[in-house]
């Protein structure tokens, strides 16, 4: 199979993607756009919706992120046992999609103003997640297989660690899960590459 993800030179939000595809073990391509190529070329034109990520599946061209993460799940697998299963994931990850999309809002403003009143809401978002991993013995969110959701919110309690070390202190099972997802052997290497470790969160790195 041949994959190209196409995309700025941030984490932000093909992240995700490469984390999946990283941790499956899948090869893929990467075309990095950097903000003078976007401004200078046609690409932006040609883009269905004007906006990156690009994910090309061989001849099929995926825009807007979370299709993208869809597509790769039922590809390589990660969406369950069952209807059930896949039921449970989607209800999951729109409430990670929720919290990822505040974020985001956080992450662009223009300064730190909001990140008290943030920092101070989170524990309630955050509660959902630990009480459903504690229930499902901490192993997944769903069942007992890595999923779409688990990557979306690996990945965004990293960023959340950046932007507050110790926010995770009082979730034991989020504390655990994230440890072990991270210490899965294609994550671990990623995780710990230069690749990831220099590639920013959003432009201008902000935390
Ligand atoms: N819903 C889309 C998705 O999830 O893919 C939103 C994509 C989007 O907003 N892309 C931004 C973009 O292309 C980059 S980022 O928000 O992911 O950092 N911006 C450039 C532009 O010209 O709009």
């Amino acid at each position: 199979m041949s994959l190209t993800l196409t995309y700025f030179p941030v984490r932000g939000r093909a992240e995700v993607i490469r984390v999946m595809l990283k941790d499956q073990g899948a090869e893929f391509d990467e075309k990095v756009i950097t903000m003078e190529m976007w401004k200078e070329s046609t690409l932006k034109a040609s883009c269905l919706f004007g906006q990156l990520p690009i994910f090309e599946d061989g001849d099929l061209t995926l825009y807007q992120t979370n299709a993208i993460r869809r597509h790769l799940a039922r590809k390589l697998g990660l969406y369950g046992k069952d209807q059930r299963e896949a039921a449970l994931i989607d209800m999951m990850d729109e409430a990670i999609q929720d919290l990822l999309n505040k974020y985001i809002k956080l992450m662009f403003e223009k300064d730190d103003s909001g990140k008290e009143g943030y920092l101070k809401a989170l524990p309630t978002d955050l509660k959902p997640f630990e009480k459903t991993l504690s229930g499902n013995k901490g192993s997944f969110l769903v069942g007992d297989k890595i999923s779409l959701a688990d990557y979306a919110l690996v990945i965004l309690l990293i960023h959340h660690q950046v932007l507050s070390p110790p926010c995770l202190h009082a979730f034991p099972s989020l504390q655990s899960y994230l440890k072990r997802l991270c210490a899965r052997p294609n994550l671990h290497a990623y995780f710990h590459s230069d690749d990831f470790k220099n590639r920013p969160i959003i432009p201008g790195k902000r935390t």
